[in-house]
């Protein structure tokens, strides 16, 4: 059997997920790659594409809240418990994708990624000799507008590499829009998008009121950050095809499926990843991808 490979594509409410898997999936296709969409998010919006498998089939959020007298979240925490226990209906629906290329479309409560377990036992069941997945941790560029919001998606993004334990590649998207406020922010695009020397953050956190009373705290995180020293993100305008191809670099090559994928690729294309070198592409930085 041909290996199965896949993205698990996560992140905050409208962050982007359900609008990236439709542009990347149609993306794949136009490389010549068989995509399936797998939706688990149960309360899923603006999903433009058909998936080949959808959570309501098995469950529906609407039907939890009315039976259970539960509020959207209260429910959606349920439908995936409930996931979590029927995931051989999952695996089973996989089983009949074997040549697909999948992407899975995930709900975006963050508790379900921070410390509850359904979504990360789900994950696991999934790699078991199934599926190489890769989380795609989509974060939405307004964030950076905001030095206490920014440090927020760093540390979320070092707990959510963590709670899953995937190959993990961190999206800063909508950068459409992180262009028409770049001129508002406190440092160049290339400082979020590389997560460099955060003691200029904790200058620029000091400056606000609100924020300069967790000097402490905030002092503390950063200094997890850079211990770890694992955030760093590639930025997407999901309607930009270079920018795009850069993200689909970087998660074939985190999943592995740069070598074991069913695309013919070339043999430079294979021993530059093998050695780790940068591509024309990726040597490109973000804001000269954009412009
Ligand atoms: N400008 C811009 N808007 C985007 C981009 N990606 C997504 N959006 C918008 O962000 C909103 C939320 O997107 P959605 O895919 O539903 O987010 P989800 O809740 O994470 O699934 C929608 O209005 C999308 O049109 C992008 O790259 N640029
Ligand atoms: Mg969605």
């Amino acid at each position: 059997m041909s290996l199965i490979f896949g993205q698990l594509v996560i992140g905050p409410p409208g962050s982007g997920k359900t609008t990236y898997c439709n542009e990347m999936s149609k993306f794949l296709k136009s490389l010549g790659r068989k995509v399936a969409i797998i939706n688990i998010d149960p309360a899923n919006e603006n999903m433009e594409y058909t998936p080949e498998v959808d959570i309501s089939e098995l469950i529906k959020h609407e039907e939890v809240m009315e039976h259970f007298k539960l509020g959207p979240n209260g429910a959606l925490v349920y439908c995936m418990e409930f996931l979590e226990i029927n995931v051989n209906w999952l695996v089973t629906k996989i089983l009949n994708l074997k040549d697909y290329y999948l992407i899975f479309d995930c709900p975006g409560q963050v508790e379900l990624y921070t410390h509850h377990k359904s979504i990360s036992k789900i994950a696991e069941k999934l790699t078991e000799n199934l599926v190489r997945l890769c989380s795609v941790h989509l974060v939405d560029s307004h964030h950076c507008s905001d030095p206490g919001k920014y440090l927020s998606s760093l540390v979320l993004c070092t707990t959510v590499m963590l709670q899953l334990g995937l190959p993990h590649v961190n999206v800063m998207t909508k950068f459409d829009e992180m262009k028409k406020f770049s001129n508002c922010l406190a440092f160049n695009i290339d400082f979020y998008t590389e997560v460099l020397d955060l003691k200029y953050l904790l200058e620029h956190l000091d400056e606000d009121p609100f924020t300069a009373k967790y000097k402490k705290l905030n002092t503390a995180l950063v200094s997890i950050i850079e211990d770890y020293s694992l955030v760093s993100f590639i930025p997407l305008d999901v309607f930009n095809k270079t920018l795009l191809l850069r993200v689909k670099n970087a998660i074939d090559k985190a999943n592995g499926y740069i070598f074991g994928g069913n695309e013919p690729r070339d043999i430079q294309t294979l021993l530059a990843c093998a050695v780790g070198a940068v591509s024309e592409t990726e040597k490109t930085s973000a804001m000269d991808a954009y412009l």
